[in-house]
């Protein structure tokens, strides 16, 4: 049967090059998803997923993840986690329980430990530096503070055809303390259903969440529309919903996958995404708002 993985900006490539291994041999979507995020939560350069993500107002990384199964449909995800090293990990141990899937702050910080999970301080000394001069620039040129922020969300199908979601991100830089966007939460940031397909978002997590998009993708998908034309219908109607109703829409992207291993993106900015299939290699694409 045919595999297929797809995952949000260039920083997904290393993640999904690994997973496609696992994939390859036959392996669990679960675990495959599991280590495309990890790799991308480990890596110190990329300044909006675990470590080496940017900090909150107070100068804090508190991170959101989280990861569902599209056959059981199980879920599980923290928000505004700090100091653990992989929150997609903890989020995927989460959808094992009955109870209390979405943990935030320092209860899910207290089932982490718990559960032997690594502590590490997220905070590197890059991005301390960046949040010092950031927070000069707010004071001295009036700037918004709220720039530079991209999830990492995965979707995959593996060749006995199950489907899984994560994601993974620090949010927006410069957030409130105790801020949870879109990435964490069922069906906006990320969908799976492994009968139907799955979609994962990003972007302004604040208006993501209003539109319900990566179930939006799904639901559009399981009504019989192909992915692309799903995927854009998701972004494309919700943008334009947002503009007629209060005047704006912030960055929306979304890329998704059916069942059957065909895929899509939908997105009102330039968005850069990675996919995989039994066959073609791991490959980067850029989309742009007018093409999707
Ligand atoms: C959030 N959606 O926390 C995330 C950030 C993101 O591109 O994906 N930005 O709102």
């Amino acid at each position: 049967m045919k595999w297929a993985i797809i995952g949000t900006w260039r920083m997904s490539l290393e993640g999904i090059i690994a997973a496609t291994e696992i994939l390859k041999h036959g392996g669990d979507s679960g675990d495959a998803v599991e280590e495309a995020v990890k790799i991308v939560e480990d890596f110190p350069l990329y300044k909006s997923v675990g470590y080496g993500g940017l900090p909150n107002e107070n100068c804090e990384v508190e991170l959101d993840a989280a990861f569902m199964d599209g056959d059981t449909l199980s879920f599980g995800a923290v928000g505004g986690i700090r100091d653990f090293k992989n929150p997609v990990s903890i989020a995927r141990k989460l959808s094992h329980e009955k109870f209390n899937i979405f943990l935030v702050g320092s209860g899910a910080e207290e089932y982490a430990h718990k559960n032997g999970f690594e502590r590490k301080n997220m905070l590197t000394d890059r991005a301390k530096k960046i949040w010092e001069k950031r927070v000069k620039e707010i004071y001295e040129k009036n700037l918004s503070p709220y720039d530079g922020h991209d999830t990492v969300g995965v979707v995959c199908l593996d060749k006995k055809g199950h489907m899984t979601a994560a994601t993974s991100t620090s949010g927006l830089f410069m957030k409130k303390r105790g801020r949870v966007g879109d990435s964490p939460i069922c069906g906006s940031g990320l969908y799976v259903d492994s009968q139907v397909g799955g979609a994962v978002a990003t972007g302004l997590g604040e208006d993501i969440m209003k539109g319900c998009l990566s179930y939006e993708a799904v639901r559009l998908m399981e009504s019989g529309i192909d992915p692309q034309t799903a995927a854009e219908k998701a972004v494309f109607n919700f943008s334009e919903k947002l503009r007629q109703r209060s005047g704006k829409a912030g960055a929306i992207s979304l890329v998704c996958i059916n069942n059957k291993g065909e895929w899509g993106v939908g997105t009102n900015v330039e968005f850069s995404f990675v996919v995989a299939t039994d066959d073609s290699m791991p490959k980067v694409y850029l989309a742009h708002p007018e093409n999707g």
